[in-house]
Protein backbone atom coordinates (compact mmCIF):
# COMPACT_ATOMS: atom_id res chain seq x y z
CA UNK A 1 0.00 0.00 0.00
CA UNK A 2 1.19 3.36 -0.83
CA UNK A 3 0.76 6.07 1.74
CA UNK A 4 -1.51 9.27 1.00
CA UNK A 5 0.56 11.77 1.40
CA UNK A 6 -1.98 14.88 0.82
CA UNK A 7 -4.09 13.20 3.78
CA UNK A 8 -0.57 12.62 5.62
CA UNK A 9 0.09 16.26 5.87
CA UNK A 10 -3.50 17.43 6.41
CA UNK A 11 -2.81 15.93 9.81
CA UNK A 12 -0.02 18.34 10.61
CA UNK A 13 -1.02 21.79 11.44
CA UNK A 14 2.61 22.97 12.23
CA UNK A 15 3.61 22.32 8.25
CA UNK A 16 0.56 24.77 6.63
CA UNK A 17 2.64 28.20 7.77
CA UNK A 18 4.91 30.44 6.04
CA UNK A 19 7.96 30.73 7.40
CA UNK A 20 10.46 34.03 6.44
CA UNK A 21 7.77 34.79 3.84
CA UNK A 22 8.15 31.02 2.07
CA UNK A 23 5.97 27.62 2.69
CA UNK A 24 7.53 26.06 5.67
CA UNK A 25 9.85 23.24 4.70
CA UNK A 26 10.75 21.05 7.53
CA UNK A 27 13.65 18.53 7.28
CA UNK A 28 14.73 18.84 10.81
CA UNK A 29 12.80 15.38 11.95
CA UNK A 30 15.84 13.86 13.58
CA UNK A 31 16.00 16.89 16.03
CA UNK A 32 12.36 16.39 16.89
CA UNK A 33 9.22 15.45 14.32
CA UNK A 34 6.36 17.35 14.04
CA UNK A 35 2.94 16.14 15.98
CA UNK A 36 -0.22 15.16 14.34
CA UNK A 37 -3.42 16.25 14.86
CA UNK A 38 -4.58 13.10 16.71
CA UNK A 39 -1.58 13.42 19.15
CA UNK A 40 -2.50 17.12 19.64
CA UNK A 41 -6.09 15.98 20.43
CA UNK A 42 -5.08 13.28 22.70
CA UNK A 43 -3.37 15.73 24.67
CA UNK A 44 -5.76 18.45 24.96
CA UNK A 45 -8.81 15.75 26.12
CA UNK A 46 -6.73 14.75 28.66
CA UNK A 47 -6.13 18.31 30.12
CA UNK A 48 -9.44 19.16 29.50
CA UNK A 49 -11.65 16.24 30.34
CA UNK A 50 -9.57 13.60 32.67
CA UNK A 51 -6.65 15.70 34.48
CA UNK A 52 -5.67 13.89 37.28
CA UNK A 53 -3.28 11.47 39.04
CA UNK A 54 -2.45 8.31 38.04
CA UNK A 55 -2.39 4.80 40.08
CA UNK A 56 -3.39 6.61 42.99
CA UNK A 57 -6.89 7.85 43.18
CA UNK A 58 -10.38 5.78 43.58
CA UNK A 59 -12.36 8.54 41.86
CA UNK A 60 -13.61 8.54 38.26
CA UNK A 61 -10.92 11.36 36.90
CA UNK A 62 -7.75 8.94 38.58
CA UNK A 63 -8.63 5.72 37.00
CA UNK A 64 -10.09 6.61 33.38
CA UNK A 65 -6.32 8.86 33.58
CA UNK A 66 -4.76 5.17 34.41
CA UNK A 67 -6.54 3.47 32.19
CA UNK A 68 -5.51 5.75 29.63
CA UNK A 69 -1.59 5.70 30.61
CA UNK A 70 -1.69 2.17 30.72
CA UNK A 71 -2.79 2.01 27.39
CA UNK A 72 -0.07 3.31 26.27
CA UNK A 73 2.27 1.35 27.44
CA UNK A 74 0.72 -1.54 25.89
CA UNK A 75 0.60 0.33 22.66
CA UNK A 76 4.50 0.92 22.99
CA UNK A 77 4.17 -2.84 24.59
CA UNK A 78 2.78 -3.96 20.96
CA UNK A 79 4.70 -1.33 18.63
CA UNK A 80 7.91 -3.29 19.78
CA UNK A 81 6.98 -6.63 19.67
CA UNK A 82 7.58 -6.86 23.63
CA UNK A 83 6.64 -9.88 26.09
CA UNK A 84 4.87 -7.98 28.53
CA UNK A 85 3.50 -4.55 29.54
CA UNK A 86 6.45 -5.11 32.64
CA UNK A 87 9.12 -4.81 30.20
CA UNK A 88 7.96 -1.36 29.13
CA UNK A 89 9.43 1.38 31.27
CA UNK A 90 8.42 5.29 30.64
CA UNK A 91 11.46 7.35 31.50
CA UNK A 92 11.82 11.04 30.38
CA UNK A 93 13.16 10.14 27.14
CA UNK A 94 16.29 8.16 25.50
CA UNK A 95 18.54 10.49 27.51
CA UNK A 96 16.90 9.26 30.60
CA UNK A 97 16.65 5.81 29.73
CA UNK A 98 20.50 5.26 28.93
CA UNK A 99 21.04 7.33 32.89
CA UNK A 100 19.15 5.04 34.39
CA UNK A 101 20.76 1.76 32.68
CA UNK A 102 24.39 3.09 33.43
CA UNK A 103 23.40 4.86 36.86
CA UNK A 104 21.17 0.98 38.00
CA UNK A 105 24.20 -0.90 36.75
CA UNK A 106 27.51 1.01 38.08
CA UNK A 107 25.80 0.64 41.91
CA UNK A 108 25.09 -3.36 40.84
CA UNK A 109 27.26 -4.64 38.45
CA UNK A 110 30.39 -2.93 36.94
CA UNK A 111 33.76 -3.26 39.01
CA UNK A 112 36.96 -1.77 38.34
CA UNK A 113 38.87 -3.55 35.31
CA UNK A 114 35.11 -4.21 33.93
CA UNK A 115 34.94 -3.10 29.94
CA UNK A 116 32.06 -1.25 28.65
CA UNK A 117 31.96 -0.49 24.81
CA UNK A 118 30.62 2.31 22.91
CA UNK A 119 30.88 3.67 19.26
CA UNK A 120 32.82 6.14 17.50
CA UNK A 121 29.09 7.63 16.25
CA UNK A 122 27.20 7.54 19.57
CA UNK A 123 25.07 11.26 20.48
CA UNK A 124 26.53 12.44 23.71
CA UNK A 125 23.74 10.71 25.61
CA UNK A 126 25.17 7.32 24.83
CA UNK A 127 28.76 8.60 25.52
CA UNK A 128 28.54 10.15 28.70
CA UNK A 129 26.12 8.41 31.01
CA UNK A 130 28.79 5.90 30.17
CA UNK A 131 32.00 7.81 31.41
CA UNK A 132 30.45 8.20 34.19
CA UNK A 133 29.46 5.01 34.97
CA UNK A 134 33.21 4.04 34.56
CA UNK A 135 34.31 7.31 36.88
CA UNK A 136 31.74 5.57 39.61
CA UNK A 137 32.74 1.66 39.31
CA UNK A 138 36.41 1.86 38.05
CA UNK A 139 34.86 0.32 34.66
CA UNK A 140 36.98 0.94 31.33
CA UNK A 141 35.26 2.81 28.18
CA UNK A 142 36.12 1.36 24.88
CA UNK A 143 35.81 2.67 21.49
CA UNK A 144 34.80 1.00 18.67
CA UNK A 145 35.94 3.01 15.47
CA UNK A 146 34.56 4.48 12.39
CA UNK A 147 35.62 3.51 9.39
CA UNK A 148 35.75 6.74 6.20
CA UNK A 149 32.68 5.12 4.69
CA UNK A 150 31.02 6.36 8.27
CA UNK A 151 30.53 2.91 9.39
CA UNK A 152 31.64 1.07 12.08
CA UNK A 153 35.16 -0.95 11.90
CA UNK A 154 33.56 -4.44 12.59
CA UNK A 155 37.18 -6.08 12.79
CA UNK A 156 38.36 -3.84 15.53
CA UNK A 157 35.01 -4.18 17.21
CA UNK A 158 35.51 -8.04 17.30
CA UNK A 159 39.41 -7.44 18.89
CA UNK A 160 37.65 -5.16 21.40
CA UNK A 161 35.71 -8.15 22.51
CA UNK A 162 36.86 -10.00 25.37
CA UNK A 163 36.07 -11.97 29.06
CA UNK A 164 36.39 -8.30 30.67
CA UNK A 165 33.58 -6.93 28.29
CA UNK A 166 30.71 -6.37 30.36
CA UNK A 167 28.34 -3.94 28.35
CA UNK A 168 28.10 -2.81 24.93
CA UNK A 169 25.72 0.57 24.34
CA UNK A 170 25.51 1.42 20.50
CA UNK A 171 22.72 3.19 18.23
CA UNK A 172 20.89 1.41 15.57
CA UNK A 173 21.01 4.45 13.05
CA UNK A 174 23.57 6.98 13.79
CA UNK A 175 21.81 10.87 14.02
CA UNK A 176 25.21 12.41 12.57
CA UNK A 177 26.02 10.37 9.73
CA UNK A 178 22.73 8.19 9.19
CA UNK A 179 24.45 4.78 9.46
CA UNK A 180 22.05 1.94 9.87
CA UNK A 181 24.89 -0.45 12.36
CA UNK A 182 24.66 -4.07 12.10
CA UNK A 183 23.49 -4.53 15.54
CA UNK A 184 21.72 -7.45 15.09
CA UNK A 185 25.53 -9.01 14.63
CA UNK A 186 26.55 -7.33 17.43
CA UNK A 187 24.27 -7.96 19.97
CA UNK A 188 25.18 -11.68 19.16
CA UNK A 189 28.72 -10.86 19.52
CA UNK A 190 29.05 -9.48 22.67
CA UNK A 191 26.38 -11.97 24.00
CA UNK A 192 28.43 -14.51 23.24
CA UNK A 193 30.95 -13.02 25.55
CA UNK A 194 28.63 -12.79 28.32
CA UNK A 195 27.92 -9.17 28.00
CA UNK A 196 24.33 -7.38 28.30
CA UNK A 197 23.83 -4.94 24.97
CA UNK A 198 21.51 -1.54 25.19
CA UNK A 199 20.46 -0.32 21.82
CA UNK A 200 19.31 3.29 21.48
CA UNK A 201 17.05 3.50 19.14
CA UNK A 202 16.00 7.10 18.84
CA UNK A 203 16.48 7.17 15.15
CA UNK A 204 15.19 3.91 14.52
CA UNK A 205 11.57 3.50 16.20
CA UNK A 206 10.25 6.34 13.76
CA UNK A 207 11.41 5.17 10.83
CA UNK A 208 11.30 1.50 10.58
CA UNK A 209 9.68 -1.57 12.75
CA UNK A 210 11.72 -2.68 15.77
CA UNK A 211 10.67 -6.27 16.89
CA UNK A 212 12.46 -6.23 20.34
CA UNK A 213 12.16 -10.17 21.28
CA UNK A 214 13.92 -10.62 17.70
CA UNK A 215 16.64 -8.27 18.59
CA UNK A 216 17.06 -10.06 21.96
CA UNK A 217 19.25 -6.85 22.62
CA UNK A 218 19.01 -6.31 26.84
CA UNK A 219 17.72 -2.70 26.20
CA UNK A 220 16.19 -1.14 24.33
CA UNK A 221 15.55 3.02 24.53
CA UNK A 222 13.75 5.72 22.18
CA UNK A 223 11.91 9.44 22.43
CA UNK A 224 8.34 9.83 21.41
CA UNK A 225 9.15 13.27 20.26
CA UNK A 226 11.13 11.64 17.53
CA UNK A 227 8.78 9.61 16.80
CA UNK A 228 5.25 12.17 16.03
CA UNK A 229 4.96 11.99 19.98
CA UNK A 230 5.07 14.76 22.53
CA UNK A 231 8.45 15.59 24.34
CA UNK A 232 9.55 14.80 27.52
CA UNK A 233 8.65 11.16 27.47
CA UNK A 234 10.16 8.42 26.46
CA UNK A 235 10.57 4.33 26.84
CA UNK A 236 12.96 2.24 28.15
CA UNK A 237 12.65 -1.26 27.48
CA UNK A 238 13.98 -4.13 29.40
CA UNK A 239 14.16 -7.72 29.69
CA UNK A 240 12.15 -8.77 32.67
CA UNK A 241 14.72 -10.96 34.66
CA UNK A 242 17.45 -8.27 34.35
CA UNK A 243 15.23 -5.49 35.30
CA UNK A 244 13.99 -7.48 37.88
CA UNK A 245 17.98 -8.14 39.22
CA UNK A 246 18.44 -4.47 38.85
CA UNK A 247 18.10 -1.58 41.68
CA UNK A 248 15.89 0.76 41.26
CA UNK A 249 16.84 4.36 39.58
CA UNK A 250 14.78 7.10 41.42
CA UNK A 251 13.34 6.63 44.96
CA UNK A 252 10.10 8.12 45.90
CA UNK A 253 6.32 7.98 45.45
CA UNK A 254 4.96 4.75 42.77
CA UNK A 255 8.14 3.06 43.20
CA UNK A 256 7.65 1.55 46.68
CA UNK A 257 5.62 -1.24 48.15
CA UNK A 258 6.17 -0.42 51.52
CA UNK A 259 7.88 2.36 53.22
CA UNK A 260 9.41 2.15 57.11
CA UNK A 261 12.19 4.05 58.02
CA UNK A 262 13.91 0.46 59.18
CA UNK A 263 13.71 0.38 55.28
CA UNK A 264 11.96 -0.15 51.98
CA UNK A 265 10.54 -2.93 49.59
CA UNK A 266 10.12 -1.91 46.02
CA UNK A 267 7.45 -1.82 43.69
CA UNK A 268 6.90 -4.36 41.30
CA UNK A 269 7.71 -3.61 37.47
CA UNK A 270 7.69 -1.72 36.13
CA UNK A 271 6.93 0.83 38.95
CA UNK A 272 9.65 0.29 40.58
CA UNK A 273 11.94 2.41 38.06
CA UNK A 274 9.11 5.13 37.68
CA UNK A 275 9.56 7.33 40.87
CA UNK A 276 7.28 10.29 40.98
CA UNK A 277 4.28 11.27 39.25
CA UNK A 278 5.10 10.50 35.52
CA UNK A 279 4.36 12.66 32.76
CA UNK A 280 1.00 11.82 32.25
CA UNK A 281 0.35 13.66 29.34
CA UNK A 282 2.94 12.51 27.30
CA UNK A 283 2.23 9.06 27.65
CA UNK A 284 -0.95 9.10 26.50
CA UNK A 285 0.41 11.12 23.92
CA UNK A 286 2.92 8.49 22.68
CA UNK A 287 -0.51 6.43 22.44
CA UNK A 288 -1.55 8.40 19.97
CA UNK A 289 1.89 8.80 18.29
CA UNK A 290 2.14 4.65 18.07
CA UNK A 291 -1.87 4.63 16.60
CA UNK A 292 -0.97 7.78 13.77
CA UNK A 293 2.24 5.07 13.03
CA UNK A 294 -0.02 2.05 12.89
CA UNK A 295 -2.29 3.62 10.88
CA UNK A 296 0.05 5.07 8.20
CA UNK A 297 2.24 1.57 8.35
CA UNK A 298 5.47 1.45 9.76
CA UNK A 299 6.67 -0.74 6.82
CA UNK A 300 5.08 2.37 4.29
CA UNK A 301 7.13 5.08 6.53
CA UNK A 302 10.18 3.30 6.13
CA UNK A 303 9.81 2.67 2.50
CA UNK A 304 8.75 6.11 1.74
CA UNK A 305 11.41 7.68 3.17
CA UNK A 306 14.00 5.40 1.88
CA UNK A 307 12.75 7.08 -1.86
CA UNK A 308 13.15 10.36 -0.11
CA UNK A 309 16.38 9.74 1.00
CA UNK A 310 17.50 8.15 -3.06
CA UNK A 311 16.16 11.73 -4.36
CA UNK A 312 17.42 13.67 -1.81
CA UNK A 313 21.26 11.42 -2.61
CA UNK A 314 20.54 11.57 -6.38
CA UNK A 315 20.18 15.78 -6.38
CA UNK A 316 22.77 16.79 -4.10
CA UNK A 317 24.84 14.89 -5.73
CA UNK A 318 24.40 16.69 -9.27
CA UNK A 319 25.81 19.76 -6.89
CA UNK A 320 29.65 20.37 -7.29
CA UNK A 321 31.64 20.98 -4.07
CA UNK A 322 28.86 19.08 -1.86
CA UNK A 323 31.17 16.72 0.56
CA UNK A 324 29.52 13.96 2.19
CA UNK A 325 30.15 13.28 5.72
CA UNK A 326 29.10 9.30 5.49
CA UNK A 327 28.27 7.44 2.67
CA UNK A 328 27.17 3.94 4.57
CA UNK A 329 26.05 1.12 2.20
CA UNK A 330 22.91 1.34 4.63
CA UNK A 331 21.34 4.75 6.00
CA UNK A 332 18.66 5.94 6.84
CA UNK A 333 16.35 9.03 6.09
CA UNK A 334 18.89 12.01 6.45
CA UNK A 335 21.86 13.19 4.77
CA UNK A 336 24.88 14.59 6.67
CA UNK A 337 26.90 17.07 4.14
CA UNK A 338 28.81 20.34 4.05
CA UNK A 339 29.46 22.62 1.03
CA UNK A 340 33.56 23.47 -0.01
CA UNK A 341 34.60 26.64 1.44
CA UNK A 342 31.24 27.15 2.98
CA UNK A 343 30.17 26.92 7.06
CA UNK A 344 27.45 24.88 7.70
CA UNK A 345 25.98 27.44 10.35
CA UNK A 346 26.32 30.18 7.09
CA UNK A 347 24.66 27.75 4.96
CA UNK A 348 21.81 26.92 7.55
CA UNK A 349 21.04 30.82 8.33
CA UNK A 350 20.34 31.41 4.39
CA UNK A 351 18.08 28.02 3.75
CA UNK A 352 15.97 29.42 6.97
CA UNK A 353 15.38 32.99 5.86
CA UNK A 354 13.75 30.59 2.27
CA UNK A 355 11.89 28.96 4.73
CA UNK A 356 14.09 25.59 4.63
CA UNK A 357 14.58 24.01 8.48
CA UNK A 358 17.92 21.88 9.23
CA UNK A 359 19.89 21.59 11.08
CA UNK A 360 23.42 22.76 11.30
CA UNK A 361 26.59 21.92 13.93
CA UNK A 362 28.04 18.96 15.72
CA UNK A 363 24.51 17.23 16.00
CA UNK A 364 25.33 16.35 19.82
CA UNK A 365 28.21 13.90 18.76
CA UNK A 366 30.95 15.80 18.88
CA UNK A 367 33.65 13.35 18.39
CA UNK A 368 32.00 12.36 14.76
CA UNK A 369 33.38 15.92 14.05
CA UNK A 370 36.50 15.23 15.40
CA UNK A 371 36.78 11.77 13.45
CA UNK A 372 35.94 13.45 10.29
CA UNK A 373 37.80 17.13 10.69
CA UNK A 374 34.66 19.42 10.49
CA UNK A 375 33.33 21.90 12.36
CA UNK A 376 30.13 20.45 11.84
CA UNK A 377 27.57 19.35 9.23
CA UNK A 378 24.29 20.42 7.17
CA UNK A 379 21.70 17.94 8.17
CA UNK A 380 18.29 17.20 6.01
CA UNK A 381 16.63 14.72 7.65
CA UNK A 382 13.48 13.28 6.42
CA UNK A 383 9.98 11.75 7.74
CA UNK A 384 6.65 10.26 6.30
CA UNK A 385 5.37 13.88 5.69
CA UNK A 386 8.21 15.32 3.88
CA UNK A 387 7.70 15.10 -0.28
CA UNK A 388 9.94 15.32 -3.23
CA UNK A 389 8.80 19.01 -4.23
CA UNK A 390 10.49 19.91 -0.64
CA UNK A 391 13.70 18.10 -1.45
CA UNK A 392 13.82 20.55 -5.04
CA UNK A 393 12.79 23.60 -2.78
CA UNK A 394 15.91 22.74 -0.43
CA UNK A 395 18.31 21.76 -3.78
CA UNK A 396 17.35 25.50 -5.08
CA UNK A 397 18.00 26.95 -1.85
CA UNK A 398 21.74 25.20 -1.75
CA UNK A 399 22.13 26.37 -5.22
CA UNK A 400 21.19 30.27 -3.52
CA UNK A 401 23.39 29.32 -0.76
CA UNK A 402 26.42 28.65 -3.19
CA UNK A 403 25.75 31.82 -5.23
CA UNK A 404 25.90 34.23 -1.86
CA UNK A 405 29.07 32.81 -0.50
CA UNK A 406 30.58 30.66 -3.57
N1 LIG B 1 19.15 13.62 18.81
C1 LIG B 1 19.32 15.26 17.05
O1 LIG B 1 19.10 16.38 16.55
P1 LIG B 1 16.60 12.89 23.77
O2 LIG B 1 17.20 14.25 23.74
O3 LIG B 1 16.80 12.21 25.10
O4 LIG B 1 15.21 12.83 23.27
O5 LIG B 1 17.41 12.01 22.67
C2 LIG B 1 18.81 11.93 22.72
C3 LIG B 1 19.34 11.17 21.56
C4 LIG B 1 19.93 9.94 21.78
N2 LIG B 1 20.38 9.18 20.77
C5 LIG B 1 20.28 9.57 19.49
C6 LIG B 1 20.77 8.66 18.41
C7 LIG B 1 19.69 10.81 19.20
O6 LIG B 1 19.59 11.19 17.93
C8 LIG B 1 19.24 11.64 20.25
C9 LIG B 1 18.66 13.00 19.97
C10 LIG B 1 18.64 14.88 18.34
O7 LIG B 1 20.06 14.46 16.51
C11 LIG B 1 18.68 15.98 19.34
S1 LIG B 1 20.31 16.31 19.93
Amino acid sequence: MAINLQNIRAQFPVLHQEVNGHPLVYFDNAATSQKPKMVIDAITEYYSKENSNIHRGVHYLSQQATDKYEMAREAVRRLLNAKSTQEIIFTRGTTEAINLVASCLSRSLFKAGDEIIISAIEHHSNIVPWQMACEQSGAILKVIPVLDSGELDMDAYKKLLNEKTKFLAVNSISNALGTINPIEEMIALAHAKGALVLIDGAQSVPHCTVDVQALNADFYCFSAHKMYGPTGVGILHGKKEILEKMPPYHGGGEMIKDVTFEGTTYNDLPFKFEGGTPNIAGGIGIEAAVRFMEEVGVENIANYEAELLAYALEKLKEIDGVNFIGEAKNRAGLVSFNLEGIHPYDAGTVLDKLGIAIRTGHHCAQPVMDRFKVPGTMRASFAVYNTKEEIDVFIAGIHRVKQMFG
